[in-house]
């Protein structure tokens, strides 16, 4: 019946239609009478896929016969959202699809919205990822993606009066139509057990736990371009033969699935939380099975391809290995275990082809990010590897030894306590003797005085669990007041092992080179580059803004700035002109509207979208500051209340205030952030005084789709980190395309942003990283005068404005009292009052509206370098050194 027919089609979208029809009766995965919009979703999805399929399967024939090089994006996260639109788009299908689907009784947006996002990573890093594939497919480069399928997601973010509660994302549930389980394809992984040395000589890995990853594809579509590439994401198994069915006949059900059990919980979730010991040893079983699994596939494509004349030394011709951020740096003694144990090479053959392999990426600065793990749980997981990071180790220790020689004994005592892998122990004795005071090892005072507050926190923490392990070192002591637990620093490793080091914005860059990684800069410049992130224009612009892409298109007078962004520069000459303006101004108008309806259905409340629509979307965490925020806000609803309704009127923009973003599970301060939020929200939206002036809104669950409809609706983003703590943000870079405004510090991209839209079009405020090492000393030594402005802002907070909670440790965060943490590490207070004057030009701004259209028009011009187009081509020329080949 509701299959009727389909004359009156074009003959693609007939056929399109009937693929829908088909695939509708027969995927049995829902009932058969009905053909209901989550039906249609699936049905549709497959219908894409069989022509996905073609693209894909051609690719990677054809990548077989060329014997192309290709590179590898080994990453814990990928940000995939939902892949319907991008899909048919890429295939240039759209308006077939909408076509067929309205013939079968849908439109193609209710369908579409039938999607749950494949949301397998956490914010920027995991999104990247995932626009570095669309690139990469799009420009056709031989490339592929490795991660985990991770069964949940990170998690649904649901806010209740308590603030935000974290639930289970099951996204698999209803099946996922465009992955492909390749049976055929998988490989064992090993976990603990021992080493034993054979009688040739060669070390062999046995005993322990085996587990198998198996491998489930997704094709990638490239914008117009039958290059599809694919993303290989492992699931873990048991091995077959490893089913007790004699315990389980015994009745001994949970002992007979167990090791079953254990296999599948590796991929169960993302960011395991890692407070006990077993959630640490879960995510670094995690990493390790991406490495490994990954690393064997590659192996594999390499043997195979190479016929019957296997040159290991050619494998860096054939194979780059980029880790995004530290999470793959077991691939480091990964590649040497299989190059040594398995394939018979010295250990001077495989350092060597490890080191032209590998590559890496560090996205952050903050120290507690830099991941280090305990060297006693690495050691019972993972001893092999272990072995070769010790040698790695003995390696740096004797290069920093034949670089910097012994005559200046601190300061060769303080390079190898900074550099050094395995960090707080003993020297080789042989190092140990060339200093003069041989009883003090750098495991004393030496190496606290280079560690962070944050860095003791994080091992203190570990010392706890590890404590045990960590007394036979307490001999070397004489007074023991605190011993620091071992460790395995995964960033020095990465920076050892790889032969290229990258930041992801040039401030980000420059930061690596001279404080995060500053002495292996010094011994290896050549290591260090940049490369500035982007963002992919087809589902940035292209996909979620149809309405501002259309107008683009049209004063171009091509698409195709859709594949080369540079062509949006044009649109500077016609940023004064009227009708562009008014078209501009439509299509952010019309945006809104979506926006107002989607908040009215999420949230229940209504706002006027005449009124400036100002977000903040991204991670809650204090260096992004959405305390600053939300203070602002604070401060301008007190202001509001202090006046007459005129003058309310007169002096303030109307506004709606949106934030989204989720706060890490065990985060405290940053989930008491969401319930201030909150808080403030039910408080302002409800205030009869206020009216439309002012709306405060927390969106939850955000994510890649809500984003979507976010971005294109924004008028002013904030971009408001501490200076020198945001890496890059990449959501700056998506706000600006699609003409919103930013106001922000000089941090991450923001610097680079506002350098191409230009200083009149970006408002800047607060600190510069150069001064924030300065100001914090300042605030240390009590020599800081608080603006009144911040005192009357917090003292109003605390006089319960908003609510019975108690927000004293919050608002204590931001001061020197004792007891309340960093004394406001994040400058909150220092930034506060060049950001409320800041937000007065902010309105003073939006009541010209040719000018800030002008503004508007010129961010997206000014963003053509943001494109995750640049960015991948740098990547290929400068560090995995591939070439592009279109399919023929
Ligand atoms: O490079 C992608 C993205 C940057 O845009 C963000 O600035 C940065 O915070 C993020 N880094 C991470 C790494 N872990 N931490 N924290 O997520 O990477």
């Amino acid at each position: 019946g509701v299959l009727s027919n389909l004359s009156a089609l074009s003959p693609h979208a007939a056929s399109i239609a009937s693929s829908i029809k088909y695939h509708a009766e027969f995927t049995p995965m829902f009932s058969p009478q009905n053909f209901e919009p989550p039906k249609a979703f699936f049905a549709a999805a497959q219908s894409v896929r069989d022509a996905l399929i073609i693209n894909w399967n051609a690719t990677n024939d054809f990548y077989e016969k060329m014997n192309v090089k290709q590179a590898y994006y080994l990453s814990m996260e990928f940000l995939q959202g939902r892949a319907l639109l991008n899909a048919i788009g890429n295939l240039e299908l759209s308006g077939e699809y909408a076509d067929a689907l309205e013939k079968l009784g849908h439109t193609l947006e209710t369908v579409a919205s039938q999607e749950p996002d494949a949301a397998l990573g956490n914010g920027g890093l995991g999104r990247l990822a995932s626009c570095f594939l669309d690139s990469l497919a799009t420009l056709n480069y031989p490339a592929w993606g490795y991660g985990l399928r991770y069964k949940y997601g990170l998690f649904k973010q649901q806010l209740t009066k308590d603030g935000q509660e974290e639930v289970a994302e099951n996204w698999l549930e209803n099946g996922n139509p465009w992955e492909i389980v390749r049976n055929d394809v998988c490989y064992p992984v090993k976990f603990s057990g021992k080493v034993v040395e054979g009688s040739d000589g060669k070390k062999r890995w046995i005993g322990g736990e085996d587990i198998v990853a198996v491998a489930y594809d997704v094709p990638i579509p490239g914008y117009k371009t039958k290059t599809t590439i694919n993303l290989r994401l492992w699931s873990t198994k048991v091995p077959s033969d490893q089913f007790d069915l004699h315990a389980f006949n015994a009745g001994e059900h949970t002992k007979a699935c167990e090791a079953q059990a254990n296999a599948e919980k590796i991929c169960y979730v993302l960011y395991p939380g890692d407070e006990s010991v077993e959630g640490k040893i879960l995510r670094l079983k995690q990493q390790y099975t991406l490495c490994s699994a990954s690393l064997q596939d590659i192996i594999a494509r390499f043997e195979r391809r190479s016929g019957g004349d296997v040159r290991w030394e050619d494998f860096p011709e054939k194979v780059a290995v980029q880790m995004n951020d530290t999470h793959p740096t077991l691939c480091i003694p990964e590649l040497m275990r299989i190059l040594m144990d398995l394939k018979g090479m010295s250990w001077d053959e495989a350092w060597r082809i490890t080191k032209r392999t590998v590559a890496y990426t560090n996205h952050t600065v903050l120290p507690e990010a830099l991941e280090k793990w305990s060297y006693d749980l690495m050691q019972r997981l993972l001893p092999r590897h272990v072995e070769i990071i010790e040698k790695i180790d003995e390696q740096l220790i004797e290069d920093i030894v034949s670089e910097y020689g012994t005559l200046n004994p601190e300061m060769l005592e303080k390079k190898l306590a900074t550099m050094r892998i395995l960090e707080n122990f003993d020297l080789p004795a042989s190092i140990a003797d060339l200093f003069a005071k041989p009883e003090e090892s750098p495991v004393d005072e030496t190496s606290e005085e280079v560690k962070s507050k944050d860095e003791v926190t994080v091992t203190e923490k570990d010392e706890q669990l590890d404590g045990e392990e960590t007394q036979k070192n307490k001999a070397v002591h004489k007074e023991p007041a605190y011993i620091p637990p071992k460790m395995v620093r995964m960033a020095n490793l990465c920076v050892v092992g790889g032969h290229t080091v990258n930041g992801v914005a040039e401030i980000h860059s420059e930061i690596v080179k001279q404080e995060v990684f500053n002495d292996f800069f010094q011994l290896w410049p050549e290591k260090f580059q940049n490369k500035t992130n982007g963002v992919t224009p087809r589902r940035w612009i292209q996909y979620c803004n149809p309405d501002l892409s259309a107008v683009i298109t049209k004063w171009i007078g091509s698409n195709d700035w859709v594949l080369n962004t540079d062509k949006l520069a044009e649109l500077r000459k016609f940023a004064d002109n009227e009708d562009l303006q008014r078209e501009w101004r439509a299509a952010k108008k019309s945006n809104k509207i979506k926006l107002v309806s989607f908040l009215k259905e999420k949230t229940g409340y209504s706002v006027n979208p005449d009124a400036m629509f100002d977000i903040q979307v991204k991670r809650i965490h204090e260096y992004k500051r959405q305390l600053l925020n939300i203070l602002g806000i604070v401060y301008r609803y007190k202001k509001m209340k202090e006046m007459t309704a005129d003058e309310r009127k007169a002096n303030f923009v109307p506004r709606v205030c949106i934030f989204g973003g989720k706060a890490f599970s065990t985060y405290v301060q940053a989930k008491r952030i969401v319930k201030f939020i909150t808080d403030v929200g039910a408080t302002i939206n409800h205030d009869p005084d206020i009216g439309d002036l002012l709306k405060v809104i927390f969106v939850p669950d955000y994510n890649v789709s809500v984003a979507e409809l976010l971005i294109p609706a924004s008028e002013l983003s904030q971009h408001i980190s501490t200076a020198g703590m945001e890496a890059s943000g990449t959501s700056n870079m998506k706000f600006s395309m699609n003409g919103c405004i930013l106001i922000g510090t000089l941090d991450g991209a923001n610097v680079e942003i506002r350098e191409e839209v230009g200083d009149d079009n970006f408002f800047l405020f607060g600190a510069q990283a150069h001064e924030i090492a300065p100001l914090r000393n300042e605030r240390a030594a009590g020599e800081f005068v608080p603006d009144e402005r911040f005192e009357e802002v917090k003292k109003f907070v605390r006089s319960g404005a908003f609510g019975a909670y108690n927000y004293d440790e919050m608002i204590g965060s931001l001061e020197g009292n004792e007891g309340f943490g960093r004394a406001d590490y994040f400058l909150v207070g220092k930034d506060f009052p060049s950001y409320i004057e800041c937000q007065d030009k902010v309105d003073i701004a939006y009541r010209d509206q040719k000018r800030w259209t002008k503004m508007s028009i010129l961010n997206t011009a000014g963003s053509y370098k943001f494109s995750s187009d640049r960015t991948i081509r740098e990547y290929a020329n400068d560090i995995w050194n591939i070439e592009p080949l279109e399919i023929n």
